[in-house]
């Protein structure tokens, strides 16, 4: 996984788990379409890469990043998924938004995850501008909703070890 912020996309294939089991779900933000369409497209590849089954990859989007939070809670109690993927794009603007949606966002998603024992995974950018976020959803420093794959396939991998240990 990333450690060194070069590539949020770099990873050894031969850690990732086998998802045939798993169902993660995906919610994304329609606020920077362009950018958020990019790590849903490659979270949904590398899920499927790692053998999730297209039937276990449900997919919902909702307006901005500020209703990730709501979205994920319904994907749990919905379609039981083992983890949800969260991706979101918030560009810093001229008034204090960014501020608090962001905290609300990470905030939300980390109670979310404690109250259902089940990971929700902050796929969310969180730039100065649209380069940066184009950088980070399929540019130079990779994909941040890969890395959301990545890091789900891992927790739930994590969490069924516990189960049957
Ligand atoms: C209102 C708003 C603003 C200013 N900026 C963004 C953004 O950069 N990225 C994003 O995902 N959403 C943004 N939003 C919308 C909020 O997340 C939310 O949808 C609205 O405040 C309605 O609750």
């Amino acid at each position: 996984m990333n450690t060194k912020k070069v590539n949020l996309s770099e990873y050894d294939p031969d850690s990732i788990p086998n998802g045939e089991t798993f169902n993660i779900g995906i919610v994304a933000a329609e606020w920077n379409p362009a950018i958020t369409d990019a790590m849903l497209q490659g979270a949904y590849d590398t899920l499927r890469r790692y053998g999730v089954k297209e039937e276990n990859i449900p997919v919902l989007h909702v307006p901005g990043s500020f209703e990730l939070t709501s979205g994920a809670q319904m994907m749990f109690e919905h379609y039981d998924c083992d983890a949800v993927i969260c991706i979101g794009c918030v560009i810093q603007g001229e008034t204090r938004h960014f501020d608090f949606i962001c905290e609300a966002v990470a905030n939300g998603l980390t109670n979310l995850s404690i109250k259902v024992n089940r990971p929700a995974i902050f796929s969310v950018l969180t730039t100065n501008n649209i380069a940066q976020a184009q950088d980070r959803a399929g540019g130079k420093h990779g994909n941040k909703g890969v890395e959301g794959a990545v890091t789900a396939l891992k927790m739930v991998h994590a969490k069924k070890s516990m189960s049957n240990g």
